[in-house]
């Protein structure tokens, strides 16, 4: 096998370049036959596996700098630069990650995750080599989703400034997750169709010439004739843009050409200054039905099947993953958060024309899919461009218009500034809804959406929510869409108990006593309150007797209710899926401080001072203590230390 003999970047140049297509060949089997299994972002690496070796054959890396942007387009390039081995365990616990990973390997210049930070990136490091005075060349490989982001528009801003050495390959397969959007990719599908414009231009131009040689006719019908080009030219014109940005555009180009490519690149190693390469390709090539369904391969489950084209023997068979054993025993009744936020926002907008959907480049992953299909005139999918996503919530509402902006939670870090001064500082009532808050899983670090809670919690006037189960987020969503002011809610990534119960509408700042005790108080935010109360049965049994509170609002804090609490028990525990800097628990500790006597010790449960790698949710979730076990443990633990501390002041 010729992946087994490549332990680093430099060994693809030593291949004869006759092996390379099979190397190609491996690459993509390897990757489907552990996408299989573990699951992964199998279309957007299955679409670069030509370039990643030509860009290996041909740059000194890591002397030589390479940015992937996003970097789930990574797997090619893990498997070039000595991670062949260990390639199984991608995205497991313990494993290797399914992005670029500055910890897994000096070939990856930064562990990434978020779109359209490759060019900035990129531009930084060739920027300070040059100030350092060292002579490397810097690479950033973006999609054509990602180039239009707002960040990396205003990379490509500074970088045309600089007369410096960078290469931007523009990889184009017309796909974001799902297809790419907005006036700026229909600039780019011109650019892709300019070849063909070349040679019609071509034919204008000499009819041009023969229609000014005929006499007296010839006045009119070549104004005519002269317009027509000028037309054509126009439309060839989008090309230029990049020029006169400080680039010089080389396109278009075939990215499964493998020789192709090494040449193309070959050239551009020793073309000075600013370069912007575009390539096209096709997102999960090589895998079969790639053209008509590419979005099923952006990010595939495991267990998924799919068959290779390059040979009968690259079928990779069904796999049976076996279910977790605590899917095995969910009752029927489950059911996504997500799911449960696209119905009940589909129901919402039937009741009122005023109601709208905003997603940033996510419709599926947000659940506006359904949305979108029903109310085409009132979904609005902004591309990968949170901050503006947020602002143009908030310019909806001026309109009066009642948005729900869904955005995952680690993504809306993007569009912070726009909750502070376009939403929170207008009083404009834009309901925010994130999904994947708290452990994202397998994604790991850049995608956990931990730090929410306490970003959000520092804008005055905001409510923040979270519900305890399918039932509490419809009854949420219903509120803030009646709320006068802004709102957010956050779910996680998780199954929950499916809507049904009977709920009286949600209250600003005010939770829910699930259970009454009289020793310690649990208090969960979101689902861990369903963890508390889980938690407070087996402390139950160990003789603690609990009340359980579901606190529903992080802000406003239900104060009576948090009063309470501190007065009538000894132990008070927040249990929260996000970080305990500034999160929920910060919250009553601030409230606590705040009261004249307060007989309750307080303790935080939630996520620590550091990055979490990825796992599975259940894996993490176990890892940092927040199951009902590790809440028992905790809190058995913290009675402990009370007691022991009370006997030796006495
Ligand atoms: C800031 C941010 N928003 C949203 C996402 C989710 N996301 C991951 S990949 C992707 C599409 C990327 O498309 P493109 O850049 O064209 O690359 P392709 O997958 O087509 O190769 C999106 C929207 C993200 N990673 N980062």
């Amino acid at each position: 096998m010729i992946l087994e003999q490549i332990g680093r970047s430099s060994d693809v140049k030593r291949l004869p370049r006759e092996q390379l297509p099979e190397l190609c060949n491996e690459i993509r089997r390897k990757i489907l036959e552990t996408v299989t299994k573990n699951g992964g972002h199998l279309g957007s690496s299955m679409g670069v596996v030509e370039l990643t070796v030509a860009l290996h054959r041909v740059y000194d890396f890591p002397t030589d700098r390479l940015f992937l942007d996003t970097g789930h387009q990574c797997y090619p390039h893990k498997l070039l630069t000595g991670r062949f081995e260990q390639f199984h365990t991608l995205r497991q616990k313990g494993g290797i990650s399914g992005f670029p990973n500055k910890d897994e390997s000096e070939y990856d210049l930064m562990t990434s995750g978020h779109a359209g930070t490759a060019i900035s990136m990129a531009l930084g490091a060739c920027l300070g080599d040059a100030l350092a005075g060292e002579k490397r060349k810097s690479i950033a490989v973006v999609g054509d989703a990602s180039v239009v982001s707002g960040m990396s528009l205003e990379a490509l801003n500074s970088a045309g400034h600089q007369d410096r050495d960078l290469l931007i390959i523009l990889n184009d397969n017309e796909q974001s997750i799902g297809r790419t959007v907005g006036a700026l990719s229909r600039v780019l599908s011109k650019v892709r169709m300019s070849k063909l414009y070349a040679s019609a231009r071509h034919a204008v131009e000499k009819l041009e010439e023969l229609v000014a040689k005929i006499p007296r006719i010839g006045g009119r019908v070549e104004k005519g004739v002269h317009d027509l080009a000028e037309h054509l030219r126009h439309v060839i014109a989008p090309g230029k843009i990049l020029n006169e940005l400080g680039f010089r555009y080389f396109g278009v180009f075939d990215g499964h050409d493998l020789d192709g490519m090494v040449e193309v690149l070959d050239a551009m190693r020793s073309q000075p200054g600013m370069k912007l390469l575009h390539v096209l390709t096709v997102k999960g090539k090589g895998v079969k039905g790639c053209e008509e369904d590419p979005l099923a391969l952006h990010g595939a489950k495991p267990g998924d099947s799919f068959t290779l084209e390059c040979d009968a023997a690259c079928k990779v068979d069904k796999v049976d993953v076996p279910a977790p054993a605590a899917a095995a025993k969910k009752p029927a009744a489950k059911v996504e958060f997500a799911r449960v936020f696209a119905d009940t926002i589909v129901r919402e907008a039937e009741g009122d024309p005023r109601v709208c959907a905003i997603t940033a480049g996510m419709p599926d992953g947000t659940g506006l899919r359904g949305f979108s299909e029903r109310f085409p005139e009132r979904f609005f999918n902004v591309g990968i461009a949170e901050q503006h996503g947020v602002a143009f919530a908030s310019g909806l509402t001026i309109g009066g218009r009642r948005p729900v902006c869904a955005i995952y939670s680690t993504f809306l870090q993007r569009g912070y500034d726009q909750v502070f001064q376009e939403v929170a500082l207008q009083r404009n009532p834009v309901a925010l809804v994130m999904s994947h808050g708290g452990l994202a899983g397998d994604d790991g670090q850049t995608h956990h959406g931990l730090f929410d809670i306490a970003f959000l919690r520092a804008i005055p006037g905001i409510a923040l929510m979270s519900p305890r189960d399918g039932a509490e987020l419809e009854a949420m969503v219903r509120f803030a869409l009646r709320h006068d002011g802004p709102t957010a809610i956050r779910y996680p990534k998780a199954a929950t108990t499916a809507p049904g119960r009977a709920l009286p509408p949600i209250e600003l700042g005010r939770g829910e006593v699930l259970q009454e005790g009289d020793e310690v108080a649990l208090v969960g935010y979101g689902p861990m309150s369903e963890t508390a109360l889980e938690a407070a049965a087996l402390l139950q049994a160990a003789g603690v007797s609990c009340t359980v509170v579901n606190a529903r609002f992080a802000r406003p804090l239900d104060g009576p209710l948090m009063k309470r609490l501190l007065a009538e028990h000894r132990l008070v525990a927040t249990i929260e899926e996000g970080t305990l800097q500034g999160g929920f628990g910060s919250a009553l500790l601030e409230f606590a401080t705040a009261q004249e006597t307060v007989h309750a010790r307080v303790r935080c449960l939630g996520v620590p001072d550091r990055f979490v790698v990825h796992g599975t949710r259940a894996e993490l979730l176990q890892e940092l203590g927040l199951t009902a076990t590790g809440v028992r443990d905790a809190i058995l633990e913290q009675l402990r230390e009370t007691a022991d501390v009370r006997t030796a002041a006495r």
